[in-house]
């Protein structure tokens, strides 16, 4: 029996300041329904779906800044959303804002969930990757402040047997490290889901806004041929406060093919049937990392070339 997961990536387009949870939450339901509509076994949601990017701009309320993040999962306003997810039999992947209190510390975290169809949480994962800065940089056109606002994620790179495969979860800017990918491979990792908020513009770096969809695609499509896995990626697209991000929300095979791309900057969902068995064929021949990958061999050709690696 060949093991599928129709897998839908249900873009958003902007979401605005002014707009409520309840609202948002609305939209994300709708794509749920047009996801059971198109057969989906999982429908993949952004990251930090439930509100506008507010890393994007500052703010020194602490209670302004809570007023972005879920005290707990589901929260109110995403109960609505587990609730047709089990009515509906769908699983989902939800980015969200988290508060979290540990040893009586407040903590900030760029998170992710994977819901089973049964609505009940399976897995969780803290952004480890944050990009940015961590103070507000005068003179830009906008900020882009996660270290100012998130924790550096304390739960690893996991995964979790589900939908009848292995599941991985990273988000946004892990995307761009190898070492994500391969964490998460090394793990039998067969689908990695993502969201992410990239915008069009670097305010830092400039010179690369030409070739932003290329580094996502880039990025995206070596991890998943690279790792022998499907890699879903969905955006928060359009403009959004100002700043403009991209989509080209994207099913990728193992092969490292675009099966499914979405079109728009708007709510958009995309399917794809993604064969898990697919990933296994690829690592057991191109990627079995236990007959080809020979890591005791590395540090010896370094220094064979002559270059030392002091650390
Ligand atoms: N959300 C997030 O991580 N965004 C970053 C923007 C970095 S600017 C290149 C990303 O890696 O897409």
């Amino acid at each position: 029996m060949p093991r599928t997961i129709i897998v839908g990536a249900a873009q958003l387009g902007p979401v605005h300041r002014s707009e409520s949870r309840a609202d948002v939450v609305k939209r994300l339901i709708t794509l749920l329904r047009e996801g059971k509509a198109r057969g989906c076994d999982l429908v993949v949601f952004t990251e930090v779906a439930l509100t506008a990017f507010f890393p994007h701009w500052h703010m020194t309320d602490p209670a302004e800044i809570d007023a972005y993040f879920e005290s707990s999962m589901p929260s109110p306003a995403t109960q609505p959303l587990f609730d047709e997810a089990l009515r509906l039999g769908v699983g989902f992947h939800l980015g969200y804002a988290e508060l979290a209190v540990e040893d009586g510390q407040k903590r900030h975290y760029n998170t992710a969930i994977l819901v089973g169809k049964d609505g009940r949480i399976i897995g969780k994962y803290r952004k480890i990757h944050l990009p940015g800065w961590d103070c507000e940089q005068p003179g830009q056109p906008f900020q882009n402040l996660e270290k100012y606002y998130f924790d550096v994620g304390n739960l690893g790179f996991r995964v979790w047997r589900a939908f009848d495969g292995i599941i991985g979860l990273c988000i946004c800017n892990d995307r761009r490290w190898p070492e994500t990918y391969r964490v998460l491979a090394l793990q039998g990792a067969e689908l990695i889901v993502l969201g992410y908020n990239t915008p069009v513009h670097n305010p830092a770096l400039p010179s690369t806004d030409l070739l932003v969809n290329f580094h996502n695609q880039l990025s995206m499509q070596a991890g998943a041929y690279q790792n022998a896995t499907w890699v879903v990626g969905v955006a928060k697209a359009g403009e959004e406060e100002g700043v403009l991000q991209i989509g080209q929300s994207s099913i990728i095979a193992p092969s490292g093919e675009v099966v499914a791309m979405a079109t728009t900057l708007e709510d958009e969902l995309i399917v794809a049937k993604c064969d898990l068995d697919l990933a296994q064929m690829y690592k057991q021949n191109v990627f079995n990392f236990a007959k080809n990958r020979r890591i005791e061999h590395y540090g010896l050709i370094t220094q064979q070339r002559g270059v030392v690696v002091e650390g």
